[in-house]
């Protein structure tokens, strides 16, 4: 199995709740070497690139607002299987009823708003990796 790539990132809720070093000192004692790293405030254009699979669903709106609302922590990590071993330190998608143990379901629950506050994102394929490093490592 060859080394791979993979994006994360910190979410505004994450950033704001000032988590991220939690968040990253998990990804590292995991194992996984961080190879870049910067606090970016996220645009628009960015965000329908990032996010292009979900345009049209019912969340895709409060998402982007929701990722526009503050700065993001944008990492690239590598280690063999990293796509995979990152979501699952990351945990399932709705944050109160991931499970305890994952970054989602240690720190977050349902704030009552219309999208997911979840913390982080990471990359879900080889080549969703190497589009996203693309988009926000350019
Ligand atoms: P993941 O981040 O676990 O890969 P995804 O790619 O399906 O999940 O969705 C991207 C983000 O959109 C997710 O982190 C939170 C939000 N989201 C997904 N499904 C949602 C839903 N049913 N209601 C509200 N927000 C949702
Ligand atoms: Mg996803």
């Amino acid at each position: 199995m060859s080394t791979e790539r993979t994006l994360v990132l910190v979410k505004p809720d994450g950033v704001n709740r000032q988590l991220t070093g939690q968040i990253l000192a998990r990804i590292e004692a995991k194992g996984y070497r961080l190879a870049e790293l910067k606090q970016v405030t996220a645009t628009r254009a960015i965000l329908e690139s990032h996010y292009e699979e979900h345009v049209g669903k019912p969340f895709y709106e409060p998402l982007v607002e929701f990722m526009l609302s503050g700065p993001v922590v944008a990492a690239i990590f590598e280690g063999e299987r990293v796509i995979e071993g990152f979501r699952s330190l990351a945990g399932t998608t709705d944050p109160t009823t991931a499970t305890p143990g994952t970054i989602r379901g240690d720190f977050g629950r349902d704030w009552g708003e219309k999208v997911q506050q979840n913390l982080v994102h990471g990359s879900d394929s080889p080549e969703s990796a190497e589009r996203e490093i693309g988009i926000w490592f350019s």
